[in-house]
């Protein structure tokens, strides 16, 4: 590109996964796999691999705020891109950064690690909706998220469909809620991924389940295709179809490779695979 014209730079804001897999790590691939800059404030240093979490470090609110800043005055940053955020602290501090940014806030509400392992202290939840979810604009959460956040539980359409919707009372910037259907229900071997709006009539996409070890790190890289493809059609229908199709084609790919010595663990999708839309 020569124009002289700023290029746009998503914002992601996360905790690091020192495998590769996942967090901050997984989102720069994604993003750069598609051809979009990306930028990186990190919320928390994590210990783990395919064994486990063993270690999380949360770094200093104030720390994760002047990250942010620094990029914010620097960069045409159109999208910011939150995944793991760790205490309620870091949540206020990212919260007080995006109050005064009129871009898209893509939040991928992690709580737990595909291990199991909390990644989000107690007690945080009422925090992240009032500092987080209430300026969001496109929300991520897969089954077992979207449960916590409303206190709604079940699989069936309608109940996902009450829960988006007890959200986009909560969240009035909310304008698109991305389920993601990999804990769900499963009709043969389909599953459903949806996508939910305020006003207009919901999306979903029905495809096969892909048999792979290699899952870590999906849901990350699902919300950054999601912003990659955003930045570049404006469409949140759009951005849904296309990175359910990237998670789709990746996790395919990444199948057929052995990347990890743990026989019983998750693998990582590997990005490089991915270079083009
Ligand atoms: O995939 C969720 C996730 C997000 N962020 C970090 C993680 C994980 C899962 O392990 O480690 C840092």
């Amino acid at each position: 590109m020569k124009s002289k014209d700023m290029i746009p730079t998503v914002l992601v804001v996360a905790g690091s996964d020192p495998t590769g897999g996942a967090g901050i790590q997984a989102d720069l691939k994604t993003l750069t796999s598609l051809g979009v800059y990306a930028a990186a404030a990190i919320t928390c240093v994590t210990v783990q691999n395919s064994h486990g979490v063993q270690r999380i470090e949360p770094l200093p609110p104030d720390l994760v705020r002047q990250q942010m800043e620094a990029v914010l005055v620097d960069h045409r940053v159109t999208h910011i891109k939150i995944g793991m955020v760790g205490t309620p602290g870091i949540g206020r501090a990212i919260g007080e950064v995006l109050a005064d940014f009129r871009g898209e806030v893509v939040y991928d509400p992690v709580l737990a690690a595909t291990t199991g392992h909390d990644l989000m202290k107690d007690g945080a939840l009422e925090e992240i909706k009032r500092h987080l979810i209430s300026k969001t604009t496109v929300l991520t959460p897969n089954i077992p998220e979207l449960a916590k956040l409303t206190g709604k539980n079940g699989m069936e359409k309608d109940r996902l469909q009450q829960a988006a919707q007890d959200l986009f009372t909560q969240g009035s910037m909310l304008r698109c809620i991305v389920v993601k259907g990999g804990h769900g229900r499963i009709q043969g071997n389909l599953l459903t991924d949806y996508c939910f709006f305020p006003e207009e009539e919901h999306k979903e996409i029905i495809h096969e389940r892909v048999g792979s070890q290699n899952t870590h790190g999906t849901g990350c890289t699902l919300a950054s295709a999601f912003c990659a493809y955003h930045v570049e059609t404006g469409s949140y229908e759009k951005s849904f179809t296309k990175s359910i199709k990237y998670i789709d084609r990746l996790l395919k790919k990444s199948a057929q490779y052995r990347i990890i010595e743990n026989l019983n663990g998750h693998g990582p999708l590997l990005h490089a695979l991915q270079q083009s839309r």
